[in-house]
């Protein structure tokens, strides 16, 4: 098959390769090329943020809440529309099986926008009366007007998914935006553009600039003055470097970065369901979720069962084609990524921990022998201060330690740098309230994980981010908050 060409989205249009640089984008099924991405230049990312400026102050500027949220609804209508594009495009860029892009990628990303355009269009006013110091009333009452640009850097394991994610609030606010997304990953983010045409989004409202972090698109586009606020996902470290480029011209950033996310589990819960849950926790994606379960505490009477039972779950996990229905775990992103891992599995090993299952490479026949892919891992042996269990590993594996009490696990789960999720599984409520108001994490899930809904507030404590975003939560980022006073 002919490998396509992927290219940024300016202003309405598709960028030419005119002499620019292009790379490769591989399908970690099995190492193919899929399409050559043109890099965007530091030209052409400032041509894209000079029109998302110039789009602010054009007909976008002037629509009514209502008239853009009918717009969003149309961006989410085409999206499911074109249904089997996006999903193409998802499952090559990313090697992820089709059931998982099928049931959740695809479809998040058109539930954003119509989270976003109800969320819109019911925002709360405030306002208030007071007694003014003339005895007088007074009425203050607030509005909320666009940041401005946003620029919008996103990660490679949930492409349209985490990018609609931000783009829909974005724009729901009023924004224009200006997207980096994954240079793994760049398919669908170029796919939306012409979704955005073909609905009658204003020219240079969204904006796609692809390329690689530093000295690339990325830097470009963090460090442009134009930009008003960056939003972003991914690494801590990029996170970090993202916070310097923002320091200049005191830009606003909203973070959601890696997790390191312990799961509790007591004797008591239902143990078929709690069996179910962990395996989605630790092995969906490929554990490339950085929700996803990477620490393991299981009382200490059923430990041994637990472990057993998940270990034999993860051993049945099936490797394939990522349209086969019956494959249930891809591939890591890439072979850089899946160095990273094996480095983990190699530490494990030699730290002494015991594999349960897996610990290695999943050696894969024919075509599939040149994508990248580990075997999915189940580890028990190691103590809190293995690096297996303090570094974000990003991939199919988990270590199970046992616990004695709940004084103890909330301290251990607790004992991170990171702070994004946690999972509790027990039948004992009363238990489950309290640990999770003790555990330091954005987000606490009780008998399930991942279990979304767009208006609850998401983001990281402590290492894992900054701010929060879902619902009203996100209109604080994405919008000026000012207070209009009018004595009467
Ligand atoms: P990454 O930080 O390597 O890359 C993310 C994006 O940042 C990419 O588009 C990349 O090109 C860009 N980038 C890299 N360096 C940059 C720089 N100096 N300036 C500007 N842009 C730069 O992350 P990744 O490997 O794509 O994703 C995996 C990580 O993302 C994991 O740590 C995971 O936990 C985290 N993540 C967090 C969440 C969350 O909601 N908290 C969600 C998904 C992924
Ligand atoms: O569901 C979401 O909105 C979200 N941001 C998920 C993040 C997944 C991380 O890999």
């Amino acid at each position: 098959m002919k490998a396509m060409q992927i290219s940024s989205f300016i202003a309405g249009e598709y960028v030419g390769v005119g002499g620019r640089n292009a790379f490769e984008n591989i399908n970690p099924a099995d190492g193919s090329v899929i399409s050559h991405v043109i890099e965007a230049s530091a030209d052409d990312v400032d041509r894209a943020v000079q029109a998302a400026k110039r789009a602010l102050k054009g007909p976008w500027g002037r629509l009514s809440v209502p008239e853009r949220a009918r717009l969003l609804e149309k961006v989410a209508a085409r999206i499911e529309e074109r249904f089997d594009e996006f999903l193409a495009a998802e499952v090559a860029d990313t090697g992820k099986p089709v059931t998982l892009a099928s049931h959740l990628d695809i479809p998040r990303g058109a539930a954003n926008f119509r989270a976003f355009a109800s969320v819109i269009e019911s925002a709360p006013t405030k306002g208030f009366t007071m007694r003014g110091p003339t005895g007088g009333d007074v009425i203050n009452y607030s509005l909320r007007t666009p940041k401005g640009v946003i620029a919008v850097v996103c990660p490679w394991n949930f492409p349209l998914l985490l990018m609609t994610w931000k783009v829909a609030p974005a724009l729901s606010c009023g924004n224009t935006v200006v997207v980096k997304p994954s240079e793994e990953t760049p398919s669908t983010a170029s796919l939306l553009g012409d979704v955005m045409r073909e609905v009658g989004i204003p020219d240079g409202v969204y904006n796609v600039v692809h390329g690689f972090g530093p000295n690339s698109a990325g830097e470009y586009l963090t460090s442009h003055p134009l930009v008003d606020a960056i939003t972003f996902t991914g690494e801590c470290k990029t996170g970090e470097a993202i916070m310097r480029a923002a320091a200049a011209g005191t830009r606003p950033v909203s973070f959601e970065l890696g997790g390191k996310n312990a799961g509790i589990v007591f004797a008591d819960c239902n143990m078929e369901k709690a069996v179910d849950t962990t395996v989605r926790a630790i092995f969906m994606n490929a554990g490339q979720v950085c929700l996803h379960t990477e620490r393991v505490y299981v009382e200490r009477p059923f430990f041994e069962e637990f472990t057993a039972k998940v270990s034999a779950r993860a051993k049945a996990l099936k490797p394939g084609q990522p349209h086969d229905k019956s494959t249930t775990i891809g591939p890591l992103i890439s072979a850089e990524h899946r160095k990273k891992v094996l480095g983990y599995y190699q530490k494990a090993a030699a730290a002494g921990a015991r594999a349960h299952t897996g610990g290695g490479e999943f050696r894969m026949e024919g075509a599939l022998a040149k994508g990248f892919w580990v075997e999915p891992t189940v580890w028990t042996g190691l103590d809190d201060g293995a690096a297996i269990n303090r570094e974000e590993i990003f991939g199919p594996c988990a270590h199970f330690s046992p616990f004695d009490s709940d004084d103890e696990v909330v301290a251990r789960a607790n004992d991170s740098d990171f702070g994004l999720a946690a999972m509790v599984l027990t039948e004992n409520l009363t238990r489950a309230h309290r640990i999770a108001g003790q555990l330091e994490a954005g987000t606490c899930w009780i008998n399930s994980w991942f279990l979304r809904d767009l208006r609850a507030p998401f983001g990281g404590a402590k290492r894992s981010g900054i701010g929060r975003e879902g619902g009203v939560h996100s209109l604080e980022f994405y919008t000026e908050l000012k207070n209009v006073c009018v004595p009467i």
